[in-house]
């Protein structure tokens, strides 16, 4: 074994797939940072605690919610939106963690969006049986901004379909330490997430969580 070989395996990208053209899996890049990442996530939690919201239809979403960040979204029978306070607590959202934010920038950039300069971090935490249906991310003010997933525990079905509900969607795995970074022509796709199988993750036990890390105003 040359010297060379022996440092094969330390690229600094790491191993990405494209799912569409403006849409790219950073496979494991996390891996380093999802202690930090998820101790700091349950931080967050102590001050806006996850709850079950509301669809606009009176439906109670199966995913729990929190958020961070200076906006925070949400929704309830007066429509989806963004909003500073926390309706529960009544105080701001809590500060987003600045480990979330940098790991978001980072993934942009890797991912072709230079300017990101995200402002809301919208915390899904995924028990075995909740999902979400197909829909756009279409609440923020501008859609040349990327939208930026993380992804955490069990692993998941990601459907990623297209610019009309009814399109066909495809369908890929999302695991622990993943990030996904969509934009661009793709950032109005439509996308949700299939029904989480029962299991037990090493790090989350039994349940999947995601972060979804926006610029939302
Ligand atoms: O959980 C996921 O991977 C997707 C979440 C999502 O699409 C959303 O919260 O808008
Ligand atoms: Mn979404």
């Amino acid at each position: 074994m040359t010297s060379l070989d022996l440092f094969s395996n330390l690229d600094s990208e790491p191993l990405s797939s494209d799912i569409s053209q403006h849409a790219t899996l950073f496979h494991q890049f996390l891996a380093e940072d999802d202690d930090a990442l998820l101790s700091d996530i349950r931080g967050v939690l102590r001050h806006s605690p996850l709850r079950h919201i509301q669809t606009p239809a009176g439906h109670k979403m199966s995913v729990k919610s929190s958020n961070c960040g200076e906006y925070g979204w949400l929704s309830d029978s007066q429509g989806y939106r963004y909003q500073k306070t926390d309706p529960m607590t009544e105080a701001p959202w809590p500060e987003m963690p600045s480990l979330v934010r940098n790991k978001a920038i980072e993934a942009a950039v890797l991912a072709g969006f230079d300017d990101f300069r995200p402002d809301s971090c919208l915390i899904n935490v995924y028990l075995p049986g909740a999902k979400m249906g197909l829909h756009q991310d279409k609440d923020e003010t501008d859609f040349t901004k990327p939208i930026v997933s993380f992804s955490f525990g069990l692993s998941v079905n990601f459907l990623w379909g297209g610019f009309k509900r009814s399109q066909k969607y495809q369908k890929f795995q999302l695991q622990h330490a993943d990030a996904l970074v969509w934009g661009g022509n793709d950032r109005l796709r439509y996308h949700g997430v299939q029904q989480l199988k029962d299991d037990v993750h090493p790090i989350t036990g039994r349940c999947r969580i995601n972060l979804t890390i926006r610029q939302a105003g």
